[in-house]
């Protein structure tokens, strides 16, 4: 029997995709399915609140929520639900997604977004930070993450390697 996915992932549009396929793809690589939905903030603010509350019962452990611009999404869901928000800015159409990166972390206190950067390398790091939550119940994938850094670690001893070699031909 399939097991249900414990990681949530909501984008605020469509246009969002490109950048959140990076999320889904990065949880695969640790065997995490997630579920991936899109609802919005403002567009559909009803499902957005209706999703968040009832995802504890649903059997997830994380949200993560994506959004570009006046991006309230992250914000909203953490506002719904009592599990941890990962909130990924996506780049809009103006300001560079600082915008975005603003709209996201900007938190009241009490209702925390765990923000990551704005883009490509926030939706893989927030995968990797959904699964560093997972692993603190789930040995298995504690021991993936190590091979995780091992292998990115090994990634940088081989480049400065090679730029030595080049360097001293
Ligand atoms: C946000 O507005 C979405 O998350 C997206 O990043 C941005 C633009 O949405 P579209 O107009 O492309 O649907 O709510």
């Amino acid at each position: 029997m399939d097991k249900k996915p414990t990681v949530a992932i909501v984008m605020g549009s469509k246009s969002d995709w490109s950048v959140l396929e990076n999320t889904v793809n990065t949880l695969k690589e640790f065997g995490i399915e997630s579920t991936v939905r899109i609802m919005s903030a403002h567009r559909t603010p009803h499902e957005a609140a209706t999703f968040a509350e009832t995802a504890l019962d649903n059997g997830y452990k994380i949200i993560i929520g994506a959004a570009g611009g006046a991006a309230h999404l992250a914000g909203v869901l953490a506002g719904h639900t009592t599990l941890p928000v990962i909130g990924i800015p996506v780049k809009g159409w103006a300001l560079d997604g600082m915008d975005s990166l603003l709209a996201t972390v900007q938190m009241p206190k009490g209702v925390p977004v765990a923000t990551v950067a704005i883009g490509k390398a926030g939706a893989i790091n927030a995968a990797v930070l959904a699964v560093q939550i997972l692993a603190l119940s789930d040995s298995n994938l504690a021991k993936q993450l190590v091979e995780y850094k091992k292998i990115m670690a090994d990634g940088v001893r081989q480049a400065d390697a090679e730029l030595q070699a080049e360097l001293n031909r």
